[in-house]
This record gives structure tokens, sequence and C-alpha cells, in this order.
């Protein structure tokens, strides 16, 4: 079938799944590949790894509209379809990262909320690890309404840190984890409020995490924080005031270090739409750099395609509707610039991610429980 046909046919027939959506392009029509098996729940992210020459595409699935503990499905994809390749029984999964240790496949999966257990936001959140050719759970780890979970590796030690977005009270800590001697032990607890997105990343020697803090439990205008690893542990070194913030996200472009983050509202106007934040690295510390004009964002995810650099922000709700465009940004010396809106309501999350020479995006809304499969084509 030519492409143009297939673009038309799925356009006419914006609910099968398969729905045509336009992307920035690098010369020839971008378009969706149709999600074949992806059953009908509330997709939020997907994270991807290769083991032994396959390619896996796991989706963070969060609820089914009536109950959070659900599975999240493993894909199998070969650039074309997805093909379930296996189901893992969570709790309101909010995030999962795959990582390695001495040659061995772990996965650390967030998880927000437990109704199989009745444990609610004091649902544990879990370490998989493959073996078999399967991913079978081997540890669980106390978390407060985990919404996001960051790995990372200093100098010879493995890392895991979750953010706790809740358990009856926003102010709840948030959790580094280290790797010893088979499993990972509490290493550092970290005061929060309403911790909803964390991140690792560093500039040079520096190493840092960022902690988006969604809400006090009274307001939604809370400073985020940055944290600076002092060779023992990780300290404060830099408040953002944020505005709901949602999601925080981190990359390079140029050498300079970005931080963005997507605010989803504005508790003194009560308005969602209020602009999301982007900061740079000058040096000695994170400065305003840009301001992105945002309605209820609640991510940002930053990818490269065509040999450029590119955010996607979601925009979410704008407080009445969310029948709004998300956009793509690319950047440039000039710093971020939109390039295209993408018309799927109510995004939660991007993710990016690449297979073979090709970029896919993966757009997962927060209402329609129909998640998108993007293919950057150029
Ligand atoms: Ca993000």
């Amino acid at each position: 079938m030519q492409l143009q046909t297939q673009v038309s046919k799925w356009k006419a027939d914006p609910f099968s799944l398969s729905s045509v959506k336009e992307l920035p392009q690098c010369g020839v029509i971008q378009y969706a590949r149709k999600i074949a098996s992806i059953p009908a729940r509330n997709d939020y992210r997907a994270e991807t790894f290769e083991i032994d020459g396959s390619f896996y595409v796991m989706v963070v699935s969060y609820n089914d509209g009536s109950k959070h503990g659900i599975d999240s499905i493993i894909y199998r994809f070969d650039g074309n379809a997805l093909e379930i390749y296996q189901s893992v029984a969570t709790n309101g999964a909010r995030d999962a990262k795959y990582f390695e240790i001495n040659g061995q496949r772990y996965l650390a999966i967030a998880q927000y909320y437990g109704d199989r257990t009745s444990l609610g936001y004091g649902v544990n959140s879990q370490i998989l690890k493959w073996r078999n050719k399967r991913f079978e759970h081997i540890q669980s780890l106390p978390t407060k309404g985990a919404y996001s979970v960051a790995h990372f590796n200093i100098e010879n030690d493995t890392f895991i840190a979750f953010a706790n977005l809740y358990d009856n009270s926003h102010s709840v800590n948030s959790h580094v984890y280290k790797w010893i001697s088979g499993q990972f032990v509490l290493f550092q607890s970290i005061p929060s409020l309403g911790a909803i997105s964390i991140k690792y990343f560093q500039i040079g020697n520096l190493q840092f995490i960022v902690i988006a803090h969604h809400y006090t439990g009274s307001t939604y205008n809370t400073d985020s924080k940055i944290y600076l690893w002092s060779g023992a542990q990780f300290e404060i070194f830099q408040s953002i005031s944020t505005f709901g913030a949602y999601d925080v996200e981190t990359f390079t472009s140029n050498q300079f270090t970005f931080i963005l983050f997507a605010n989803n509202y504005n508790q003194n106007t009560k308005s969602n739409n209020i602009d999301s934040i982007v900061y740079i690295w000058n040096g000695v510390k994170f400065e305003e750099f840009q301001s992105i004009a945002s309605k209820g964002a609640t991510d940002f995810q930053a990818f490269s395609a065509c040999d450029k650099t590119y955010v996607a922000i979601a925009n979410n709700y704008d407080g009445s509707s969310g029948e709004i465009s998300s956009v793509i940004y690319n950047v440039n010396g000039a710093g971020l610039q939109p390039y295209q809106h993408i018309t799927v309501a109510n995004i939660i999350r991007w993710s990016a991610f690449t297979y073979g020479n090709s970029t896919y995006l993966f757009a997962g809304p927060s209402t329609t429980k129909i998640s998108y499969l993007f293919k950057w084509v150029g």
C-alpha cells in the first residue's frame, strides 16, 4: 500500500490504534506505526532495551480505568510491529529503567499505587532480573507513591533512586539505593514534597540528581531541587522555583547542559497556562535560559533525529480541555524553537528511543487509553 494511502486510511479512522500523526520532517512525510496489540489501558511511558540481539519495548501502564493492579507489557520490536513478549504484574507502574550490573540485566519499576495488595500508595516498587529469557521479580523496595526511578553509576558503584510522590502526605522522603552484594540497600533519604520526577546527570566531574517537586500538600508553587554528589552523598546544590512541576529533563547540546522543568499548574493564578522553564549551566550554577509557553505541561523529552537535537513537550490540559497540541522543538543556537505541533490530546509522557537508524517516539495520553508510536522518517 502506498504510504499516502495508508495516511489517508489512518486519518479517517483515528481510533484504530494506528492514527497517523504529523511529525517534524527531514524531507518526507512522517507517520506512525500501528501498535497492533496494545491493550486498552492507560500507558505512561516506554522503556527500551536490547538483549541478545532482540530489541524490546516495555510499555509501562498504570491503570485500566478502574484498577492499578494490571500488567505492563514487554513487546519485542522489529522496527515494524510490536509483538507481546512478556506480561509483568505491576501496581500503578509509572516508570521503569533497564540497566546492567556485571553483565546481568535488571529492570527497576516505580510503582505508584497497589490495589492488588491493598497497600495503596505504600505499595513496594520492584526489581526484576533477566533469567531464562524472562524478567523475574527478585526484590521489593519500600516506596511511597513512587512516580519515577533513575539509575546511575558512580565510580564502580550502581545506584537507583526513586521519586516518591505521596503516602497520606506529600511530604515523604525520596530514596537512593546502592547495589551491595546482590541487592539494593537504602543509601540516602532525601526529603521531598510530592516528588514526581528524578534524573541523574553529569557535567564534567560533577554528578547531580535533580528532583521535580509537584505539590506540597497545600500548594503547587514550590521549589524543585538539584543535588550535587559530595563524594559521600548527595547534598543540596540549588533550588528552582517551579509550579506544579510534573517532569524534569536534562540534555546536552553543543557542550551546553540544560535542565527543563515542565510546569503544570500555577497556584497563584489557578491556571494551567503556565510557562515551562529551560535552565542552562553557566559554569557555576543553573540560570534561566528560556520560557516555553505550555498548557498543563507534564513532560519534556529530549531526543536526536536527523543529527539534530529536539525536545518534545507534552501539553496535557489547558484548564478546560485536553484537546490541545503538544509541541516538538528543535534546539539551535537561539534555544528551543517550535518545530511541529502534535495533535494527540492529553499526552502525559513522551518516550524516545532509537532502533536501527530510526528514531521513534512513544506518546502515552492520560485519558484515551490509546498510545501512539511515531516513527521519524527522513
Ligand atoms: Ca521526560
